[in-house]
């Protein structure tokens, strides 16, 4: 080989390593230690204890679905578990899905009775080869995996729709009763990320009708080569887009967390006439650690746990106040 050739091709070589070097530099100064980030107020609850979670060397998958299942299990907040609004029959029916880094999921949808939707979804994942169980399949399977049936309509919730009975408009309320999902995303000490997503739906919906928060891809996506998103908001227009996916995959395009949020809002926007009386709102984290979020309408805020601190913020939107 001539000495010009051997040059190059040494010169070629050693860069690419620099670069690998340099990649790797990035990456671990970039990692956060550990981070949990969750949509809404209800968030820093289940932030506190995902967050306790993944800093004593737990699994993201665990401090998602035990931060949630804090939310699931508060009668006051009524969008999701118990206490979670009715639909128009009176009945309380709850959709969640779960996802790991590597792609490993579980979900459920129209689960009645069952206070901890995410616990079920979970188990889904991890003791059969399905993804999706719905009605009285999940229910059943939930019981014979040792969950306790109960009513999960409280007096609160049976009063208010009771109230709602009155006029039985179908009206949703931009950030109010239809958008108080909780969704969880968090990255651990492994570098793994974990996703959990879980709610009673838009309140007074049809009976039978199910939202994007059961389902992979819409309501919550997970990759670790990339990072996971989760969506809260009127779940017709997250399933039309894809949401999470969407955002992730803008994410493995090269936008930072925040961009691919605002890209995936602005996908809603055209595939809608208006979206003056829409909301949705997304939160994503890349593998670094790195968060951000985005909304349609002002209102949507968003919790994040790191170094033992937590945090709410509220999010910028589309619409402006
Ligand atoms: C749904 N995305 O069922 C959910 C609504 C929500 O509190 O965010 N609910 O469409």
């Amino acid at each position: 080989m001539n000495n010009r050739r051997s040059f190059i091709k040494k010169v070629a070589l050693s860069s690419i390593i620099l670069g690998q070097n340099q990649l790797n530099a990035y990456s671990s100064e970039n990692r956060s230690a550990a981070k949990i980030i969750s949509t809404w107020s209800h968030g820093m609850d289940a932030n506190k204890i995902g967050l306790e979670i993944i800093e004593n060397g737990g699994s993201a998958i665990d401090a998602v679905e035990k931060g949630v299942n804090v939310v699931e299990n508060d009668p006051e907040s009524q969008t999701v578990g118990l206490g979670g609004f009715p639909d128009r029959d009176g009945i309380v029916t709850l959709d969640a899905c779960i996802m790991k880094g590597d792609g490993s999921c579980g979900s459920v949808a129209f689960l009645q009775d069952i206070q901890n939707p995410i616990s079920v979804a979970r188990k889904v994942m991890e003791e059969t080869r399905h993804i999706m169980l719905v009605g009285k399949g999940a229910k059943k399977f939930a019981l014979e995996k040792g969950f306790t049936e109960t009513n999960l309509l409280t007096e609160k919730s049976k009063a208010d729709y009771l109230k709602w009975l009155e006029k039985s408009d179908y009206i949703p309320n931009i950030n109010i009763e239809n958008h108080d999902t909780i969704s969880t995303l968090a990255l651990d000490l492994n570098g793994d990320l974990a996703g959990a997503c879980t709610t009673s739906g838009a309140a007074w919906k049809l009976h039978g009708r199910v939202g994007d928060s059961p389902i992979i891809g819409a309501g919550l996506f997970v990759d670790n080569e990339v990072g996971a998103a989760a969506a809260t908001g009127w779940g017709e227009a997250v399933i039309r887009t894809v949401g999470s996916a969407l955002v992730v995959e803008g994410m493995r395009n090269g936008l930072s967390p925040k961009q691919a949020c605002i890209q995936a809002v602005k996908r809603i926007q055209q595939k809608h006439a208006t979206v003056k009386d829409l909301q949705v709102g997304f939160i994503a984290i890349d593998k670094y650690g790195t968060t951000g979020a985005y909304c349609i309408q002002p209102g949507f805020n968003y919790a994040i746990g790191e170094n033992g601190k937590h945090k709410l913020l509220d999010s910028e939107s589309l619409v402006s106040k």
